[in-house]
């Protein structure tokens, strides 16, 4: 279906851009702020790309000012942000401290004091240190509560100011990295306590709704999922049916419990057979249901390619962390789907494949199953810059990765699908979790590397010129 004439964006779609507490904020250990599980995982060897950390990141929490001073420059309309759950509660619950409630009010009215909306994620992967400590963070029923709890205090602190709220960005990632792949805190691999944490994590993502429309917050309120589309590699039945047990098995098995408050039926029934079943308790289903999102946030960065995979066949594999194209390792699950390459599509660096279309389908999706509004809360390429003698910096390959995924947008809404806006990732380079400071995302270069945090100076590249203009015509120009 190939539209002649497109539609325009919507007068009020916010072109934003995002970042996440741990990746920018550094002061890891100041202003009252307590230790999260991330402040402690980046210290075990070999976790990390070089052994980063985001100590010192690209040190926002001192240089707020300066950043939101760019995004204004750059017209940016929208800037989405995560809370440090225990820079507001250092222990995760108990005692509050303001003065980590106060940076992020400053930020909050820094940014409106420029026109600039801010959109809060309340749970960008840290969890206090000491939650986990007490009771397994969120392999315990308490988290539901605590989260509930710590969501109600910036709900109250922040509400009429903040009118987009995303509650968990990815849940799916940090469950999988947490409790499967061990490559994420607190680095478990058990299939059985993967499905408890996540289950937990659901019935928390619910309260929180609840507890959002309970005290009449205005704005809305969704999750942030990273969907990957998936693809059969070609039409032969089993392949077919593999990319299907790959888009149960990776997308509805969240998305769906975030907006019916049910698990797809064969995902269920092949984690009973396994007996890795979540305990589903009374009242559980109910609150789901309760808990539904007024919006799907899409973190989209690519789609997978799907093949069928013998239940002898393999399993998981090894991500490539250092920008070595060509060493991702083929993973699956035995018995339902193996990831194979596509063809069709070119790669990055760090092997993710570059497919502007799949947003589009996977945008279709959304809308066709679910019938919300959706936010790209994040899209963008991570590639190795280079700053130039000039201080410049040519990142026309980003610029090409996001006008393709823009105008894949427009057609999405040329298609009927309802968007609220797009946020890139990410507004300045910060720390990849996984990959350390070489692979960078952002508008505006920081000037340090893995071994030196040099100055920490600011520059931009040639994409924060693209999106100005982009931003500027309202997205007319792609
Ligand atoms: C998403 C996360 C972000 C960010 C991004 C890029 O999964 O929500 O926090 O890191 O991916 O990923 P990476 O840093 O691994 O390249």
């Amino acid at each position: 279906m190939e539209h002649k004439r497109l539609s325009p964006f919507p007068a009020d779609f916010l072109w934003g851009s995002a970042s996440a507490a741990y990746q920018v904020e550094g002061a890891w250990d100041q202003g009252g702020k307590g230790p999260s599980v991330w402040d402690n995982f980046v210290r075990i060897p070999g976790k990390t790309f070089k052994e980063t950390t985001g100590d010192v990141a690209v040190d926002h929490y001192h240089k707020y000012k300066e950043d939101v001073a760019l995004m204004a420059e750059q017209g940016l309309k929208a800037y989405r942000f995560s809370i440090a759950w225990s820079r507001i509660l250092p222990e995760g619950s108990g005692a509050v401290n303001e003065e980590g409630l106060r940076f992020y009010e400053n930020l909050i009215d820094e940014l409106l004091a420029h026109q600039i909306e801010p959109v809060v994620t309340l749970y960008h992967w840290d969890i206090p240190q000491a939650l986990q400590d007490q009771y397994g963070g969120w392999e315990s029923r308490q988290v539901i509560a605590d989260f509930t709890n710590y969501a109600t205090l910036v709900f109250n602190r922040f509400k009429g100011k903040v009118k987009h709220w995303v509650t968990l960005n990815e849940q799916n990632v940090f469950i999988s990295h947490g409790y499967m792949l061990a490559t994420h805190p607190p680095g478990v691999s058990d299939p059985k306590r993967m499905y408890a944490a996540n289950h937990h994590a659901n019935l928390a993502n619910a309260s929180a709704i609840k507890a959002f429309r309970e005290l009449g917050v205005p704005g809305k309120i969704g999750p942030s999922f990273a969907y990957g589309p998936n693809y059969a590699i070609d039409s032969k039945p089993e392949n077919v049916l593999a990319a299907l047990n790959a888009e149960e098995y990776n997308a509805n098995f969240w998305m769906d419990v975030y907006m019916w408050g049910e698990y797809p039926k064969a995902v269920f029934t092949w984690l009973e057979e396994q007996g890795w079943a979540p305990d589903i308790l009374p009242g559980d289903t109910e609150l789901l249901k309760q808990g539904a999102p007024d919006f799907m946030g899409l973190n989209y960065y690519q789609t997978a390619t799907n093949a069928f995979n013998p239940i002898d066949g393999v399993g998981l594999g090894k991500m490539n962390t250092t920008g070595e194209k060509g060493t991702t390792e083929e993973q699956g699950i035995p018995g339902l789907f193996k990831n194979a390459a596509n063809p069709y599509l070119e790669k990055t660096n760090w092997d993710w494949e570059i497919d502007p279309t799949g947003l589009r389908i996977g945008l279709r999706r959304i809308a066709s199953r679910y019938r919300v509004p959706v936010f790209i809360t994040e899209n963008g390429l991570g590639e190795y810059d280079k700053l130039t003698a000039e201080s410049e910096i040519h990142d026309d390959y980003r610029i090409d990765y996001l006008r393709r995924h823009a105008l894949a947008i427009q057609e999405a809404i040329s298609d009927g699908v309802e968007m609220i806006g797009y946020c890139t990732w990410s507004f300045t380079d910060l720390l990849s979790w996984l990959n350390g400071y070489q692979k960078r995302y952002g508008f505006v270069f920081v000037d340090r590397d893995e071994a030196d945090e040099k100055d920490l100076k600011r520059y931009k590249k040639d994409s924060f010129y693209w999106y100005k203009k982009t931003i500027a015509a309202n997205g007319a120009n792609l």
